[in-house]
């Protein structure tokens, strides 16, 4: 049995009712067969697959906070810190219902190659809780963070693992959290990243990963002779990731149509009104059914269906395996020319894989996605500085990785026969890079 099989096969014995991390980890090790193929007596010798695909510490606290009511409640917290071979832990959290170990595991395992894709030393690492944020006060919420940093920040720290944010947690959960690792510790050091522009945040983080995905989106079209202006964009979510991608790709000269939450989706033939969501959505922190009151001539369906709108391209931009290969078919049957993922693997492997096999662009969330976190490492550099930079200085920053991480992909997957997968050449560009800092640090 090849060395990738075994490992794939020894992932599921060991880590069962975990689908989204034997997901995860069966895509990239689907990737790197080539390139293990060539190095398989020194990866072997010194087991860098088994290594890779295990956390370096798996963390999981209780976390008890009190609602408006006086009643106490228990949520369960988790940090995985996967692999710190080119730098400090670094990876969001995510408060939504359905966290568990295996999610927290496929996100920290897609973290370390997405990182290492930025070209900036940040190592890979992803928390969080099944805490729901859905209709608590801010009291409440503040509550529950608090006591989620009690736990969290005897593991963190600057220099060993800077968390942020991902779904249900943003601006305002980071600020709680960033008190109260400040209190606890007596530390103001750039624990988090996503803070507040009064304490250490930086420009340009809250809008990282969606104008990260257009910029990646429009230097892959151009290098295939297109471009955003003028084209129809369909996005999923309404969240940070779909808002700043839609005010991207409108500023690029792109109609963008739709854009959903958990319980509905708005078609808006005349495009998104970007000024009415951003008050639905980060001020009101409503539903999208609200939208139809600002835009009487929108369309809200319930449950899901923006994959259906014809579009040249479709960016993802809510949550894992919410593009199916139903989505996939009717995607390429209106003609669509370019998928990029905002979210993390949104796609599932059926869908990804007939786009590519249908001719379209695909670029999977280790790259579309990384300008968030990209941003977040240059956030860790004003920090450490002590110095704040222009919106311009960052914004031009951000481009230049992605339109190098394009080129960066597209090379990796042309070395190894495979143009234009750029799933493959996410996944083995991402990886060389930790491969080689495992090797070189000897067995750790
Ligand atoms: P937000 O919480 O800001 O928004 C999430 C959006 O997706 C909301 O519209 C939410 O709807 C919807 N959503 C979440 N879960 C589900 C679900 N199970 N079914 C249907 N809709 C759902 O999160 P972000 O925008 O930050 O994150 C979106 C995606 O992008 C995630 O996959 C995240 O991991 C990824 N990502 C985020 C980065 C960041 O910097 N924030 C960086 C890189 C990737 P509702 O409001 O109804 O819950
Ligand atoms: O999935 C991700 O890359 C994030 N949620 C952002 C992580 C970060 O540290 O900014």
């Amino acid at each position: 049995m090849s060395y990738t099989d075994e490992i794939m096969e020894r992932v599921i014995r060991e880590n069962p009712n975990e689908p989204e991390f034997h997901q995860a980890v069966r895509e990239v090790l689907e990737s790197l067969r080539v390139i293990v193929e060539k190095n398989e007596e020194a990866y072997r010798r010194d087991a860098i697959l088994e290594r890779l695909v295990n956390p370096e510490r798996q963390i999981k606290f209780r976390v008890p906070w009190i609602d408006r009511h006086g009643q106490v409640h228990v949520n369960t917290g988790y940090r995985v810190q996967f692999n710190s071979a080119i730098g400090p832990y670094k990876g969001g959290l995510r408060f939504h219902p359905s966290v568990n170990i295996g999610i927290i595991k496929f996100l920290g395992f897609e973290q370390i190659f997405k990182n290492s894709l930025t070209g900036l030393p940040i190592g890979g690492g992803k928390g969080g809780s099944d805490f729901d944020p859905k209709g608590k006060t801010d009291r409440e919420i503040m509550s529950f963070c608090q006591n989620f940093m009690t736990e969290l920040s005897k593991y963190i720290g600057a220099d060993t693992d800077v968390p942020a944010g991902d779904i249900g947690v943003g601006g305002r959960e980071i600020g709680y959290m960033f008190g109260q690792y400040k209190k606890l510790r007596g530390l103001f050091e750039g624990v988090l990243t996503g803070k507040g522009l009064s304490y250490g945040g930086s420009l340009v983080r809250t809008e990282a990963t969606g104008y990260g995905l257009l910029y990646i989106v429009e230097e892959m079209l151009k290098s295939h002779g297109h471009d955003m202006a003028g084209k129809t964009v369909v996005v999923s979510g309404a969240g940070n990731v779909a808002i700043y991608a839609i005010e991207k790709a409108q500023q690029m000269g792109a109609k963008v149509v739709t854009c959903s939450d958990s319980t509905g989706w708005v078609y808006d033939p005349e495009g998104i009104d970007l000024k009415a969501l951003k008050e639905i959505k980060e001020v009101k922190r409503a539903r999208l059914t609200e939208y139809k009151k600002y835009r009487p001539d929108s369309e809200y369906h319930e449950g899901r269906g923006v994959w259906q709108i014809k579009c040249d391209v479709a960016l993802p931009c809510a949550t894992q395996n919410e593009l199916g290969i139903e989505d996939a078919k009717l995607l390429v049957e209106n003609g669509v020319i370019a998928v990029a993922e905002g979210a993390n693997m949104p796609d599932t492997p059926e869908a990804f894989k007939y786009l590519q096999e249908h001719g379209v662009l695909f670029l999977p969330g280790k790259a579309a996605n990384a300008g968030g976190v990209a941003t977040s490492a240059l956030e860790m550099s004003q920090n450490s500085e002590r110095l704040h930079w222009t919106f311009e200085e960052a914004d031009c920053k951000l481009k230049s990785i992605m339109v190098d991480l394009y080129h960066h992909i597209d090379d990796a997957a042309k070395r190894y026969g495979m143009e234009g997968n750029y799933v493959a050449g996410a996944n083995i560009a991402g990886f060389e890079k930790v491969a080689d800092a495992m090797l070189a640090q000897g067995i750790v």
